[in-house]
């Protein structure tokens, strides 16, 4: 099945029980028993729930994958992958990530004695320094959240599968209609699906996606005993919003070059962000594992003025200033202020995130609006 159907078709049967198209809501706790143990394959529905279940196939088919978990938030998704770590173990990540990635690693797991080190991994050859006998698992983001570096997912496997290391993917910002990890060698691919998978803007879910049974169970057990499920009218909502995953993405693409290539040509701004640009130090990774290059764009403006960036995003009137990405609607956001206020200004600014930095969710409205809006607002 090609992509653009499995959006439709992959991993959904018709309901077995009156033939709906939809998966219906199985707005359940719980489920009949026969005598103890008697029952039609559910029992309570933190350990599995049909709706869920509808969308963890979904994901599994879009991923390439055997196995899909839907989670409260991306965050939660990111959790059950670091429990699968105990004490003593180091994790490898991209040095550029999501704030709140960054948080979870050190503010909560660190004091649980994981150790994490932050590489720079768009440079390949930087990352075996960094493993020892403890080392577990490399966590990449690509594109990184907010300044669009690529890593090569197929390199970094090469490495992984050397050392005997998990290679996780968080494919939030790509998603599977622009790179498909697992494909490349990535044992976990991760999402936010409250961005590109929802689409809409109205719901917080995660997910990961296996190929390996073992991992699966591993992350199953994690999954049901911590219990950061999602409900079933939000595993609806993102089924719904996935069957136009394709048709959505191919917009978000082209608005998304066409806003990039207006900034770059700007007198006001500095640097522009985008992964499509032939002189993106990354381009040639991005153009070989991505089938395009996304809706996300990052610019700064001259000066690196925060007072600037902070009235240019005020101004904005169909960029919604706003934190999050991925939806129908397009949003703008200052990261040093917003998203990765967590991220101690040290390292936001090893990262790039300089305080004029100003992040574009780009949307799938008329483009002309779009161009409009952002001229009126830098000049
Ligand atoms: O918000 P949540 O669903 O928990 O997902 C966390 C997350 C994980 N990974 C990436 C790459 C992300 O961008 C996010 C969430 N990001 C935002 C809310 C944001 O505005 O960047």
């Amino acid at each position: 099945m090609k992509f653009n159907t499995k959006t439709i078709h992959g991993g959904q049967e018709p309901d077995i029980a009156y033939g709906a198209v939809m998966p219906p809501i199985y707005q359940t706790t719980t489920y009949a028993q026969s005598t103890p143990g008697g029952h039609k394959g559910y029992e309570y529905s933190r350990g599995a729930n049909p709706t869920r279940n509808a969308l963890e196939s979904a994901f599994a088919s879009l991923e390439n994958g055997n196995y899909g978990l839907a989670f409260g938030s991306g965050l939660a998704a990111i959790d059950a992958v670091l429990k699968l770590l105990k004490p003593g173990d180091e994790v490898l990540s991209t040095n550029e990530l999501y704030g709140g990635s960054y948080r979870l690693f050190t503010s909560i797991y660190k004091k649980f004695g994981i150790k994490f080190h932050f590489v720079n991994m768009q440079d390949i050859g930087n990352i075996e320094a960094y493993i020892n006998e403890n080392t577990k698992l490399l966590w990449v983001e690509t594109p990184t959240n907010p300044m669009m570096s690529i890593i090569d997912i197929k390199a970094c496997s090469v490495i992984a599968k050397k050392h005997n290391l998990l290679l996780a993917v968080d494919n939030t910002f790509a998603t599977p209609y622009l790179q498909q990890p697992l494909s490349l060698g990535a044992d976990i691919v991760m999402h936010s699906a409250t961005k590109y998978l929802g689409g809409h803007s109205d719901v917080v879910m995660g997910g990961l996606i296996v190929k390996d049974k073992k991992l699966a169970d591993s992350l199953y057990f994690i999954q049901n005993s911590s219990g950061a499920i999602c409900g079933p009218h939000d595993s609806f909502l993102v089924l719904r919003g996935i069957k136009t995953l394709h048709v959505r993405m191919q917009r978000h693409c082209e608005n998304g070059k066409a806003v990039a290539e207006y900034l770059a040509n700007h007198p006001k701004i500095e640097k522009v962000y985008w992964p499509g640009f032939e002189d993106h130090p990354n381009h040639l990774v991005a153009k070989l594992q991505m089938k395009d290059f996304g809706g996300m764009v990052s610019f700064s403006t001259k000066g690196n003025n925060y007072e600037e960036a902070i009235k240019i995003v005020e101004k904005l009137k169909i960029f919604t200033l706003a934190e999050s990405l991925g939806g129908v609607e397009s949003l703008a956001g200052h990261p040093a202020s917003m998203t990765h206020v967590s991220v101690p200004k040290e390292e936001r600014e090893k990262m790039g995130i300089l305080d004029s930095l100003i992040r574009l969710s780009v949307g799938i409205e008329d483009i002309s609006d779009l161009i409009a809006d952002l001229k009126q607002a830098i000049n």
